[in-house]
């Protein structure tokens, strides 16, 4: 007897670190004979969300999309004034619109993906119309055991902040320097964001991770075992998720025309903008450094407040100097492209956890510099699975001036550290087996999509 494909509704929150991970899930489930719905909240923050929010749907015409307005949310106090956190919890005041939307859906609801940051306002809907809640992490698996054992577990085991580590059973200790700073902060929305969804997962039938086994076996492990917590749902390692239609077919003529790893790529994400300062010694650092590069600029934290021209951030003569060597790029690339390319050999990086997949595999090597949230211990899962280096001396983003020497020097000794190269290579190789047949990650998402067939 053959049993019906499961009809699925993905919402994804806010900023494009969410929006990737759900738009790929959503591409790899439909194709795999889902039938998928894409939850989408007007307005987003970002242009970039919006203009992949309408590619998406014209790429997948047969992925059904479903519209909601967000209730405008605007504190008399705020404890951040990051329109991204703002935006978590305007979507958390407005989901119970999303209730009447949910049960009227044809063919009925066989679950529900929702993104970690609206868990605890649409998990229970949810649950409530008996429509079982796969919750997405969008970052390391050793960022949710810290978070899930920091939120479910911490009166129990009392930890103190004046404590160097987190010891979490069944995984290596986690220094506290590595936990966010405004987590220490209860009253700050980040911390309220983080600790409060994850007090929801004990009731989601399962976590969908961006991760894969041997990339963070020990941590899955743990976590699946019940040994960092006993009352989490099973944890799915499903990743690195596969780009969707819409990463594909950029072309930038000059990488082609690079030798194989003579370039070193740099970004730091979508939502995050270094001082002025910083962006001129990091730019010092890359010519000191003497290799070709890529670097995609951002100077605010948000796009459509980024009106600078590269000569109003970067001075001329920098521009002229390095003008057959490197590339600045102020617009949106198309990342995962360009880690493909052969010519790239080293990834200056954030540790946003979509970047670090997307390193992962390709093999390509990177020089970790963390600047805010889960990316140090995102940069401690990259060393741990060989894939990197991390500088920790040069502190969260901000901390210090980091000088353009330092940089330089850094940035050399990756590019031409052949055993890391070596070691992300295996790592790249080990990311593409998890999706052949029977690969890890393949198997796994098999087996969510079996379990929710009638
Ligand atoms: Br910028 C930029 N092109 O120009 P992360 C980013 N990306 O494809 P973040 C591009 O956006 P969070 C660009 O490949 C990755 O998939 C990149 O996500 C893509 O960092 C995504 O790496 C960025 O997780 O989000 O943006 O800081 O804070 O949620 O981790």
């Amino acid at each position: 007897l053959r049993r019906k494909p499961p009809h699925i509704a993905l919402f994804p929150s806010a900023g494009m670190g969410h929006l990737t991970p759900f738009l790929r899930l959503a591409a790899m489930l439909a194709s795999r004979s889902c039938t998928i719905t894409l939850i989408t909240a007007n307005p987003t923050v970002s242009a970039a969300e919006s203009t992949h929010i309408s590619a998406f749907f014209s790429a997948y015409p047969r992925i059904n999309r479903l519209e909601f307005e967000t209730i405008p949310y605007s504190p008399t106090n705020p404890t951040t004034d990051d329109p991204f956190f703002l935006q978590f919890e305007a979507i958390n005041r407005s989901v119970h619109l999303l209730r009447p939307l949910l049960s009227s859906l044809s063919p009925p609801l066989s679950a529900v993906v929702s993104d970690f940051a609206v868990a605890s306002s649409f998990g229970p809907i949810a649950n409530d119309l008996s429509i079982p809640t796969y919750v997405v992490w969008p970052s390391s698996a050793r960022f949710l055991s810290l978070i899930t054992y920091l939120s479910l577990s911490i009166s129990e085991n009392s930890l103190k902040f004046g404590d160097e580590n987190v010891e979490i059973p069944g995984l290596s200790p986690i220094p506290v320097s590595c936990i966010p700073p405004p987590v220490f902060n209860p009253n700050h929305l980040f911390a309220s964001i983080l600790l409060s969804n994850a007090r929801f997962f004990p009731k989601a039938k399962g976590l969908l991770l961006n991760t894969f086994d041997r990339f963070e076996s020990e941590t899955i492990d743990a976590l699946n075992n019940g040994r960092v917590l006993s009352c989490l749902p099973p944890v799915h390692p499903i990743g690195p998720l596969e780009p969707s239609e819409l990463e594909k077919g950029h072309r930038l003529p000059w990488l082609d025309d690079q030798n194989v790893g003579s370039v070193v790529y740099i970004s730091f994400g979508s939502r995050t903008a270094m001082s002025k300062d910083q962006i001129r010694e990091l730019g010092n650092g890359l010519e000191i450094s003497g290799c070709a590069f890529l670097w995609v600029l951002k100077t605010s934290k948000v796009d459509t407040d980024d009106n600078e021209e590269l000569q109003e951030v970067l001075e001329e003569s920098f521009l002229e100097r390095t003008k057959n060597r490197g590339i600045v790029v102020k617009e949106w690339v198309k990342q995962e492209e360009i880690l493909a390319h052969p010519a790239i050999g080293g990834f200056v990086s954030h540790c946003g956890w979509n970047s670090v997949t997307e390193a992962a595999r390709h093999g390509v090597p990177v020089l970790a510099w963390p600047q805010h949230g889960d990316q140090r211990v995102n940069a401690e899962a990259v060393e741990r699975a060989g894939l990197g280096v991390w500088v920790r001396e040069w502190g969260w983003g901000g901390e210090r001036l980091v000088r353009g020497e330092e940089i330089g020097e850094k940035v050399r000794e990756m590019m031409s550290d052949r055993e890391l190269r070596n070691r992300a290579r295996e790592v790249g190789e080990e990311a593409r087996k998890a999706w052949e047949l029977n690969g890890s990650s393949e198997k796994v998402l098999m087996g969510v999509i079996d379990g929710l067939k009638t």
